[in-house]
């Protein structure tokens, strides 16, 4: 058995070495332009000549959980493509999220403010009830993060292409659905895969079906998101501010507004990080289940985009 990994950002070597330590008798290599066809491919954001050299790729595993980029390339039918499927991630975005919403309904940046300023005040508590939180995409990570939300006691509403049930959680499905459902919520978490249906959901139409004082976190994909909408519809007042994770371009370039608007919490695409000895070992025993003829979860359907 031969694997190949050709993991863009990253260090390759610790890969390597990890699925060598997992592997001891199978050849592990980093690609290089030229390099012998493998039968596995662990790939971040590969270049298309990768793709066009490894033709008979049993399985490319991506090292992260969105497959946007990957999908954009020629990849020969054959191959299957699997996600990460969680691998430490979930809890992560969990946090995060939990995080994000927690500082906007208890003002926290208001009391760092004041206390930047050595004042003692308070403001008045908000009503649970009104800050219902809605998550888009209830896959692996926003179930995870709808469940935990519930433990602090919001109405969580959660949307999804498939009716879903999740205990605690008021679930919405389908684009006939999604109006209903944003114009319930308050606080918007976005955490779709990037495909043709979904880019630009977070438009001024959508957006300005949230309840007045919306919040938006964005912590899937940038191009979900039109940027100059949000700027407008912040501006204008009917949105409260936003923490957003993922940008069109990342690095979000340096003259971007988002930086500096006073309403707009930028974080560097962190929300949910691989980490790489939990993904090496998931993508260890999914190679061992794939050459015992087993299925394996995280599998992407091609022509449904994620
Ligand atoms: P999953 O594939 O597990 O879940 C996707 C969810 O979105 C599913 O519930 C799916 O519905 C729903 N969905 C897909 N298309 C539509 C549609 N057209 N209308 C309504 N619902 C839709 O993905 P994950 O939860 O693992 O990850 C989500 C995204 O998070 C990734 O694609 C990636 O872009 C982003 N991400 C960001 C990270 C960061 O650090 N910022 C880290 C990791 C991921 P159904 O259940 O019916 O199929
Ligand atoms: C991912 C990501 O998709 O890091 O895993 O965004």
């Amino acid at each position: 058995m031969h694997i190949t990994v050709c993991v863009s950002q990253q260090k390759p070597e610790p890969w390597q070495q990890g699925l060598q330590a997992a592997f001891p008798e199978a050849t592990v290599s980093v690609w290089q332009p030229g390099a012998p066809a493998a039968d596995f491919a662990v790939v971040w954001a590969p270049p298309q000549a990768f793709f066009d050299q490894q033709p008979r790729l049993k399985a490319a595993f991506n090292t992260g959980a969105g497959v946007d980029a990957l999908l954009a390339l020629r990849i020969p039918e054959a191959t299957r493509i699997v996600r990460l499927d969680d691998a430490g991630m979930s809890v992560q975005m969990a946090e995060f999220a939990c995080h994000a919403v927690i500082r906007h309904f208890r003002e926290l940046d208001g009391y760092e403010a004041d206390v930047a300023e050595r004042r003692w005040t308070y403001r008045k508590p908000r009503a649970r009830a009104d800050f219902p939180v809605g998550v888009m995409g209830l896959g692996v990570l926003g179930e995870r993060v709808a469940r935990a939300l519930t433990v602090f006691e919001f109405p969580v509403h959660g949307w999804s292409r498939t009716p879903k049930a999740i205990e605690g959680v008021t679930t919405h499905a389908g684009e006939a659905q999604l109006d209903a459902f944003l114009s319930q919520c308050r606080v918007l978490i976005n955490l779709l895969p990037l495909t043709p249906d979904t880019e630009n959901i977070m438009n001024r139409r959508t957006l300005g079906l949230l309840r007045p004082g919306g919040y938006v976190i964005n912590l899937a994909r940038g191009a979900h998101l039109v940027d100059a909408d949000l700027l407008a519809l912040l501006d204008e007042g009917h949105l409260a501010g936003a923490t957003l994770d993922v940008f069109r371009t990342e690095p979000l370039p340096a003259d971007h507004g988002f930086w500096k608007h006073p309403k707009i919490t930028v974080t560097p695409h962190t929300s949910a990080r691989t980490l790489r000895d939990e993904s090496i070992a998931q993508i260890a025993r999914k190679i061992a289940a794939l050459q015992r003829g087993e299925a394996v979860a995280g599998e992407v359907d091609r022509r449904r985009g994620y």
